[in-house]
């Protein structure tokens, strides 16, 4: 079948990155599976960043970080040079360990995150959380809203989708701070799954309801995560809308001079993580997105996930790295 697809824009992000960005979460995976059921999860975190860091400096872009580490990390920090500094601009977001305490406890759904995108395409955000909701692609234009109550949401889905509300699927952290929205999902009789971690493998089981049968994520996350998981809903298709919530003068101070005007909005996906978007993740443990790394005496064996927005490709890879 011949290719018609347009010529991306000059400004697009090089497609070969998207090998490159699946390197560079294997590498810190593979870091952090050492640290695997340690209880350490200083330990893992910090080897997971040193793989990241040194992987991303290997290659040819001129990068800066834009989700990191935090301003004063010694490696990936905000604003940091990455890469070998020549070859194209590139604003990269990096979660080296997504659910650190996962990895610690050795239970599902740890994972090593990268999101590449044009200069200035991803949102700058404070540390602080932000209220989430994300669904799958198909359904009308703003038919769910972070200003709509979580009922009026469900409702909304179901009757789109054309079931009752009592056959929805929604995913949320396992966290007290949920417990009135938990109630209320209760009450309309929604399957409600809780996680114990791990928010952006949840926007991405949203936006694929027909593999995971999530319909909809709900609830307040790290702004960070939503940020990288925006990329990762740029890529997939599907609605996602954020909104920080800025409940101390610091963060909304540290929020305004990130340049963001008005305290309270609402941004969608495309507002998050514009232009072209490359996702990568790697498994660190076993999860319901991917297989944990595998450490064998003769090889390493890893599965990721690898997207990009432009053409909406996703791309499952297992790789084995040979051990000599
Ligand atoms: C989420 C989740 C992360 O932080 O963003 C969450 O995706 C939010 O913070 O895996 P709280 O844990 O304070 O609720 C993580 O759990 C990482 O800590």
């Amino acid at each position: 079948m011949a290719d018609t697809r347009p010529t991306p824009p000059a400004t697009a992000v090089d497609r070969n990155l998207t090998l490159e960005i699946a390197r560079i979460t294997e590498r810190a995976a593979i870091a952090a599976a050492g640290w695997r059921g340690k209880g350490d999860e200083m330990q893992a975190d910090k080897a997971a960043v040193l793989a990241m860091h040194d992987a991303l400096n290997a290659i040819d872009i001129a990068g800066r970080v834009v989700i990191g580490e935090g301003r004063d990390a010694e490696l990936l920090a905000f604003e940091d040079a990455v890469g070998t500094g020549t070859g194209p601009a590139i604003d990269v977001a990096v979660d080296p360990l997504e659910g650190v305490t996962g990895c610690a406890k050795n239970v599902a759904d740890s994972l090593s995150v990268m999101a590449f995108a044009e200069r200035d395409g991803l949102m700058r955000v404070p540390d602080a959380y932000m209220e989430k909701i994300a669904i799958g692609r198909g359904y009308p234009q703003g038919i769910v809203d972070l200003d709509q109550s979580a009922s009026d949401n469900i409702r909304a889905l179901a009757k789109a989708k054309g079931v009752a509300a009592t056959d929805i699927v929604a995913c949320l952290l396992d966290r007290p701070r949920h417990a009135s929205l938990i109630a209320e999902l209760r009450e309309l009789g929604v399957a409600v799954k809780l996680l114990p971690d791990g928010d952006i493998a949840a926007v991405i089981h949203a936006a694929n309801s027909d593999d995971t049968g999530i319909d909809i994520y709900l609830g307040s996350g790290g702004a960070e995560e939503g940020v990288l998981a925006a990329a990762a809903m740029r890529c997939m298709g599907g609605q996602m809308q954020g909104r920080l919530i800025l409940d101390t003068a610091e963060k909304k101070s540290r929020a305004r001079e990130l340049g963001i005007k008005d305290l309270a909005a609402k941004f969608t996906a495309d507002e998050m993580a514009h232009g072209d978007v490359l996702f990568a993740a790697t498994g660190v443990t076993d999860g319901s997105l991917l297989r944990g790394v595998k450490l064998l005496p003769h090889k390493v064996v890893t599965s990721s996930v690898v997207m990009r927005s432009w053409s909406h490709t996703t791309r499952w890879i297992t790789a084995e790295h040979g051990r000599v």
